[in-house]
């Protein structure tokens, strides 16, 4: 069976980027893979964050992935911090990978902004421990957004020097899993710029504790162009091809053929049928996410039991990586 490990940072409000990225993804694959998924806590810590916030942020996070359908029967939801995996192996492999390497990564320029001497060690390892988030479970697949790639094509280097500098054959590549037709959801004031929940615009992303009537309003309130029909051109067109892919994604079928319901449709009853099933998905969703807020024993029960199953799994394999590189007597 294929083990399929991702994350998300409890760093503010899930929104429908993550949900069609990534949540969406998760759910579909906890069938027929054995999935772990992880409110990635510790990587909440490489920005300036609130420290009384972080707890409930991350619960809040554990109660969206219950909510959009993660079964913790089937799965294991668990967050971070409490497996200690994450950081020894996140250290190991730290000592292996090329400054050239993290040097290349363009979430880090982002992030960092211009002020990149002042930006922290952690941030600028992010990478690393994702690596190591992903290579401790020896997973095989990665469901991420389109932005991720770039940080899995750099887990599958790090496992590739970790085999070659060791000669074993011990870390599998990590397979990214970029599927799906909103895979870089944009934000829905400014086509250019992806859906964040650090965006300081509340009505530039839809949050999954949204309620109906405020899904429904963000949507009617979408910027788009003066152009009347529904295409797909992100080039000249990137809000109103943006909202096709996020129809696309909510409904289950293509863009093309969102494309060719709606060819003789304005765009203003096309925004108005989207709003109608962004509520309709989404709706349950944000509903749900209240009812658990409203029993925290439930949801610290989950990410409990899923940290304990966690380090059934990472343990192991985290003895083994010692032994290799001779912190452990064989
Ligand atoms: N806009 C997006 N479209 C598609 N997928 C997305 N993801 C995030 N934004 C989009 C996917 O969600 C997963 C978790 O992401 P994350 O929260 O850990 O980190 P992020 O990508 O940095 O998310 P944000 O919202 O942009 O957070 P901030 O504002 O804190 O930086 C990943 O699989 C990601 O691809």
């Amino acid at each position: 069976m294929k083990r399929v490990f991702s994350g998300i940072q409890p760093t503010g409000s899930l929104h429908l980027g993550n949900y069609l990225g990534a949540l969406k993804r998760f759910v579909a694959m906890q069938d027929d893979h054995e999935c772990i998924y992880c409110i990635v806590d510790l990587h909440a810590l490489t920005m300036p964050h609130d420290p009384a916030g972080l707890a409930g942020a991350t619960r809040e996070a554990a109660a969206g992935f219950l909510a959009s359908g993660l079964d913790p029967e089937r799965c294991v939801v668990f967050n971070q911090s409490r497996c200690p995996m994450h950081t020894r192996l996140g250290w190991m492999l730290a000592c292996l990978t090329p400054l050239g390497w993290l040097n290349r990564m363009t979430q880090f320029k982002e992030k960092a902004g211009k002020k990149r001497d002042g930006a922290s060690l952690g941030l600028y390892g992010y990478p690393v421990l994702q690596a190591a988030d992903i290579l401790g479970y020896r997973a095989t697949h990665v469901p991420v957004g389109e932005d991720q790639k770039q940080h899995l094509e750099l887990s599958r280097d790090i496992a590739g020097a970790f085999n070659r500098r060791f000669g074993v054959d011990f870390f599998p590549l990590p397979e990214p899993v970029i599927a799906g037709e909103a895979t870089r959801v944009m934000s829905l004031r400014d086509g250019a710029r992806k859906m964040s929940k650090s965006d300081e615009s509340d009505y530039a992303r839809i949050n999954l504790t949204d309620d109906r009537d405020t899904i429904a309003r963000k949507v009617r309130k979408a910027r788009t162009d003066s152009e009347p029909g529904v295409t797909w051109d992100p080039e000249a067109r990137p809000e109103a091809s943006n909202l096709v892919a996020i129809y696309a994604a909510l409904a289950d079928t293509t863009r093309q053929a969102v494309v060719d319901e709606y060819a003789s449709a304005r765009f203003s009853d096309f925004k108005a049928r989207l709003a109608e099933l962004a509520v309709e998905k989404l709706g349950p969703v944000g509903e749900e996410m209240k009812r658990l807020a409203a029993d925290p024993a439930y949801v610290d029960g989950v990410l409990a039991d899923g940290a304990r199953r966690a380090h059934a799994i990472a343990g192991p394999i985290q003895a083994e990586a010692e032994e290799i590189v001779g912190l452990l007597a064989p």
